[in-house]
């Protein structure tokens, strides 16, 4: 196979993600003397991650990078990095990627269609909104708040005591500005780069999720590959990732920067009472051997 290959994110282009590909296409590129390639279409141009994870595994597109939100109704191996509070540092998080552990959750989505690269980090998440600054989860209580779509973070915001709305990323700014709904969460990065700063002017510093991202390919695409090939485009996945750490490091200090000179007001919290009303969702989506032994074998890989 040669070719230009397509691949799919729904940060702009200038975002760590984005860049980590376009890193990989350039290392497949000189590796095969401008044989084989990566165009990303940044922006969320393809659509919406749901939208493109399925065109991802018929071999419409060949790359995508997504969270592992949309990948949790897909296949319950991705649940647990999604859970909150399972990892306590960015450390851990990716000491347990780097592992067996984050080797197997990839793999697992092979039956779906789909090669799993490599993962990459998305930081800590935290919630924002409209209306006020929260402190405590009464503090949620009415508050109508995006998710991405996974009925794990809609379980997880409703046990708050708010109301969870699954919406696609790309729509988040507009549902916002139009009151739609009050708020959303997400990390530093992507506060700042989607814009949603700009209208919700409360960020309230829960770090509830450390949920990575991953990079995907579509089998049917891997599958035209020669053997040679499949072994470049692992070793150029392998090699992004350290990559994409930089820029990811650099990204987090600028936008917490760039929130710092806003008008946007951010306020610390206990995140107790927060972890206790979420903690419930742990049992009501893990509940395979599987998925337990990944939740152990995380939980063993913290520090001290
Ligand atoms: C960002 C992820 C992106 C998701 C988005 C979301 O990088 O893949 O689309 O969150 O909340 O942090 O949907």
């Amino acid at each position: 196979m040669s070719g230009i290959l397509t691949g799919a994110d729904a940060h702009p282009a200038d975002y760590p993600t984005v860049q980590a590909v376009e890193f990989m296409g350039r290392y497949l590129s000189e590796k095969t003397a401008g044989r084989l390639g990566i165009k990303v279409f940044a922006g969320g141009q393809l659509g919406s991650e749901t939208d493109t994870l399925e065109i991802t595994s018929f071999g419409g597109i060949d790359f995508n990078r997504v969270n592992f939100a949309p990948l949790n109704s897909i296949e319950p191996m991705t649940l647990p990095f999604s859970l909150p509070f399972i990892f306590d540092s960015v450390a851990h998080m990716r000491r347990v990627v780097d592992s067996e552990v984050g080797d197997e959750v990839l793999a697992a989505l092979d039956r779906h269609g789909l090669i799993g690269l490599c993962i990459y980090d998305s930081g800590a998440r935290n919630f924002y909104n409209t209306r006020r600054s929260i402190y405590t989860p009464a503090d949620m209580v009415g508050l109508k708040l995006r998710v991405p779509a996974s009925d794990l973070y809609v379980a997880m915001v409703n046990a708050l005591g708010a109301n969870a709305v699954p919406i696609p990323f790309g729509e988040v700014y507009q549902s916002l500005a139009q009151g739609v709904i009050d708020g959303a969460e997400n990390n530093w990065p992507s506060f700042v780069s989607a814009r949603h700063y700009e209208v919700a002017n409360y960020l309230s510093v829960t770090e509830h999720l450390l949920t990575p991202e991953a990079l995907v390919m579509s089998k049917a695409s891997w599958e035209k590959l020669s053997g040679d090939d499949r072994e470049l485009v692992r070793e150029a996945a392998k090699q992004s990732v350290p990559e994409m750490r930089k820029l990811w490091d650099a990204r987090v200090a600028e936008a917490k920067q760039t929130i710092a000179q806003s008008k946007v007001q951010v306020n610390q919290l206990d995140k107790e009472p927060f972890a206790a009303l979420m903690r419930p969702v742990w049992d009501q989506f893990i509940t395979t051997p599987e998925q337990k032994s990944v939740v152990e074998r995380t939980l063993a890989m913290k520090e001290g």
